[in-house]
C-alpha cells in the first residue's frame, strides 16, 4: 500500500493519469499501514469485521465505506478477509490483488513454506483481478525470484516482498493508464 502511495506521488499519477490514492481502509484499526497512511494525510477508515454477524454484513458496510470515495480502482494490499460474491460483483473490473506466489500455483495461505516444501526453484508474486473464486482472477502481472538452498519461509517472503513493492505500483499504474 505504501509503495503504491509513494509511486503515485513520485511518478506524478495525478498530472499524468488524473489518478490519486484517495483512501486507505482496513479491517484492523491498529494496522501499521493505516497509521502510516494517516501520517501521509490520506483519508483513512477502519471497519472491524468482528463487529458484524456475517461476512455479507461486513462486506455491505465495507462497500458503503468504499463507495463514499467512488473509486475507479479498489486495490487489495495485505487485505486478509475473503470477500463475498456480492462484494466482488459490485466492483467487477476494478478490484485487484497481489498474491505472494506464481499463480495458479499456491493459492490461499502459507505460500512460501508450501513453495519450499514442494522443492520449487522459483517463487514470486502475482497481481490478479479479484473474482468470487479465491486467487483465480485473470493474471495482470508477475515477478519471479529464485528459491535459495536452505531458504526459510521468512527469507523467501522478504525476497518476494521486495518484488511486490516494485511490481504492484507498476501494475496499478498500467491499469489506470489504460483507463
Ligand atoms: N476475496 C475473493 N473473493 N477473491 C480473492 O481472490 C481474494 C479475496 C480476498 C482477499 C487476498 C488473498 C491473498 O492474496 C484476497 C483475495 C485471505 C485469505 C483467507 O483465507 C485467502 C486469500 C487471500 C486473503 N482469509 C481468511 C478468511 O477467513 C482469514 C485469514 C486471516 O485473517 O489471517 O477470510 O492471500
Amino acid at each position: 500500500m505504501a509503495a503504491i502511495v509513494d509511486a503515485s506521488r513520485q511518478r506524478r499519477w495525478l498530472e499524468r493519469h488524473g489518478a490519486a490514492v484517495t483512501a486507505v481502509i482496513s479491517n484492523k484499526a491498529d494496522a501499521g499501514g493505516l497509521i502510516w497512511a494517516r501520517s501521509q494525510g490520506l483519508a483513512c477508515a477502519a471497519l472491524d469485521h468482528r463487529a458484524y454477524p456475517t461476512r455479507e454484513a461486513f462486506d455491505a458496510a465495507l462497500m458503503a465505506q468504499v463507495d463514499t470515495h467512488s473509486p475507479a480502482l479498489v486495490v487489495l494490499a495485505g487485505f486478509m478477509r475473503i470477500l463475498t460474491p456480492g462484494f466482488v460483483a459490485h466492483y467487477e473490473g476494478r478490484l485487484v490483488n497481489i498474491h505472494p506466489s506464481l499463480l495458479p500455483a499456491f493459492t490461499g495461505l502459507h505460500t512460501h513454506q508450501r513453495a519450499i516444501d514442494a522443492g520449487c526453484r522459483f517463487a514470486g508474486a502475482t497481481v490478479h483481478r479479484v473474482t468470487a473464486e479465491l486467487d483465480h482472477g485473470a493474471i495482470l502481472a508477475q515477478a519471479v525470484v529464485p528459491v535459495m538452498p536452505g531458504d526459510t519461509a521468512d527469507a523467501l517472503a522478504s525476497r518476494v516482498l521486495s518484488q511486490e513493492h516494485r511490481l504492484y505500483p507498476q501494475a496499478v499504474e498500467a491499469l489506470i493508464a489504460a483507463g
